[in-house]
């Protein structure tokens, strides 16, 4: 157990603590153990990794024959790319591009918080793939660990001042927020190791950084396409009756991964803490996440999210400590409304004459299976025409800029490539996302990105032979309780329990505005469309005109919908 550079014991508080403290500000031992020539880092270096944007791994399909070959596991590393806002230059997609075929699984996987994922990167590639991201001018450096995760922002390309004017404001806010540490510089890019007689000062993460990951999310008012209330800081940028930027809302304190049988840990939407004008986003931001840093449980990393500062301590609480570090008045938040959430696939005018298409992209997986040969035909696109990509929270690919003389070459090669356009992609299909699971994610209890594909083709054909195809239902699945799909958050979440299970989680709603409830606990995943037919059924001739199939669950409420399960069961 180490203690802090002016003495504090770190005794009581968990390991993580402990490995960020003695760290030297990230290092570690990173650097030493890239040099071995084994195919895994240890133990306090995988911890420490992950600040820098790299997860370790391993292939799960391939532990038996790991075994059977006397191997322990077959390693293999995530690199995660952080992208403000999700845009992405044509050269950075085409530099990622290229790692997924030289270093990577031939993969790239849009994240639902607007990042790329490469899978499978060896050890001995990771510099060459890091290095790479960085000479196109991305970072990886907080793309994961406890620091301030990738901001993200509405990514509809539109021209005007409001937009431009919200840019500025994210940019600001990535540069106050991201550690200042040279470490990333000295590991990954070999740059000099500076000697001062001056120690590195983080100064807002200081030696601990902070107790836990701290998410933030900065939508536009009206559209919740990023799941505002699934964040720690989530930032809603208001316009004034001039269509200028009049200021922000801020809600705080939420969160959606949970442990099962653990019911100390809970889901939580943000709830609204305060508005403040244009001038003041980045200090407040700062100060928020300051105050996590003072006072998040760092004695327990299931209890350290700011959800459970805000759950023990009050939102008062936490206002009023907020108010005591920033310069002005925090004036009251105002209601939010929101419109339909859009995700902005399609095709549309941008405000400069130019038009930008939404991409539907499976589960965020950009990749050539069978027909849909999604990379090639992006990479051939942007190669082409170089429009500048952004990244959806729904985990599609936006191509912006586009000259209307352009669309029709545009149409070609996503034809010849077979990427279909949206209006062709059934709404079930088109609105459903799910986190990578297995093979990748080491917490993974139950597929999801390999399992959903075929469960939500029979919801789809279901829903046509109910004359319901036209319906908005979001459907999420995640294997496991920790929620990267966001799957509380939508009409209806699937929850891996186990191998071919999960928890069917009804009430939510499309907008993403509240939590769904367990409706049926571990249904294997072939029973999942019967035992949601006769809701289906119900909901087309009962429902109110207009309403969505989470909201007419939840006003009808779970005893009425088992109900209708029983009669159909035993009609
Ligand atoms: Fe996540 C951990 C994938 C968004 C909650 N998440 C993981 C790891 C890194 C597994 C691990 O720790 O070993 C997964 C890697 C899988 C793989 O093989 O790629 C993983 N999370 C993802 C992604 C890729 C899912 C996706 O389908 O796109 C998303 C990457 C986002 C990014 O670019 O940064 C992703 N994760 C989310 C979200 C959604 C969001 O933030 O909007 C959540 C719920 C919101 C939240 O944080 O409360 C989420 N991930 C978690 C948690 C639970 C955190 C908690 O407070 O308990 C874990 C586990 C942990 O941190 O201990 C986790
Ligand atoms: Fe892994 Fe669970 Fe996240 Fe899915 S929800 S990626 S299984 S941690």
């Amino acid at each position: 157990m180490s203690n802090l550079s002016d003495g504090t014991s770190l005794e009581g508080f968990s390991k993580n603590e402990s490995v960020k403290a003695s760290s030297n500000h990230l290092r570690g031992l990173i650097k030493e153990e890239l040099l071995e020539d084994t195919p895994a880092f240890g133990e306090d270096s995988e911890q420490l990794l992950k600040f820098h944007g790299i997860y370790q791994q391993d292939d799960r399909d391939r532990r038996k024959e790991a075994r059977a070959r006397g191997l322990d596991k077959h390693h293999q590393l995530m690199i995660r790319t952080r992208i403000p806002g999700g845009v992405v230059s044509p050269d950075a997609y085409m530099a990622h591009d290229d790692i997924s075929r030289r270093w990577a699984n031939g993969t790239l996987r849009v994240t639902t918080r607007q990042d790329f994922q490469l899978h499978g990167v060896l050890k001995g590639d990771i510099k060459k793939s890091i290095r790479a991201i960085n000479d196109s001018l991305l970072t990886t450096l907080g793309g994961c660990g406890d620091v301030e995760r990738n901001i993200m922002c509405c990514p509809e390309p539109l021209h005007d001042e409001f937009h431009a004017e919200v840019q500025r404001a994210i940019s600001a806010m990535v540069a106050e927020l991201t550690p200042r540490t040279a470490a990333y510089h000295e590991i990954w890019l070999d740059g000099e190791v500076v000697k001062s007689s001056e120690p590195e000062t983080e100064p807002l993460y200081r030696e601990q950084y902070l107790p836990r990951k701290f998410k933030t999310t900065v939508a536009l008012e009206g559209d919740n396409c990023v799941d505002v209330y699934a964040h720690d800081l989530a930032i809603v940028a208001m316009k004034g009756p001039d269509g200028s930027l009049r200021g922000f809302n801020l809600l705080v304190g939420g969160g959606l991964g949970r442990t099962h049988n653990k019911p100390e840990t809970f889901v939580a939407v943000a709830q609204p803490l305060a508005f403040v004008e244009p001038g003041q986003v980045v200090e407040v931001a700062r100060e928020v996440v300051a105050v996590q840093r003072d006072y998040g449980d760092r004695t327990n990393r299931r209890h350290a999210r700011l959800k459970y500062t805000i759950a023990d301590r009050g939102l008062d609480w936490f206002r009023g400590e907020v108010q005591s570090r920033v310069s002005f008045e925090l004036q009251p938040p105002e209601p939010l409304a929101w419109k339909p959430v859009d995700d902005h696939l399609g095709w549309h005018e941008q405000g400069d004459g130019r038009l930008y298409v939404g991409i539907y992209i499976e589960n965020g997986r950009i990749a050539d299976v069978d027909a849909v040969r999604s990379r090639s035909g992006l990479r051939r696109i942007i190669e082409e025409l170089r429009p500048q990509v952004r990244l959806t929270a729904q985990q599609n690919v936006i191509l912006a800029g586009i000259e209307p003389a352009q669309r029709p070459r545009v149409e070609a090669l996503m034809a010849e490539h077979g990427i279909a356009p949206v209006e062709s992609i059934p709404r079930a299909i088109r609105y459903a996302m799910a986190c990578p699971a297995i093979p990748t994610c080491g917490l993974a209890v139950a597929e999801a990105e390999r399992a959903m594909p075929s469960l939500v083709r029979k919801l789809a054909a279901l829903l046509e032979e109910l004359g319901l195809a036209e319906e908005r239902i979001s459907f999420r699945m995640s294997g496991c309780p920790n929620g990267c799909s966001r799957p509380y958050l939508g009409d209806v979440g699937f929850v891996g329990t186990t191998l071919g299970k999960y928890d069917v989680m009804l009430g939510g709603d499309f907008d993403g505005t509240r939590l769904n409830r367990v409706f049926a606990p571990n249904v294997p995943i072939t029973d999942i469309p019967s035992l949601l037919r006769p809701l289906f059924e119900t909901f087309r001739t009962q429902r109110k005109p207009g309403e969505g199939f989470g909201d007419w669950t939840d006003r009808v409420g779970f005893d009425a919908l088992r109900e209708t399960s029983a009669e159909e069961r035993t009609a």
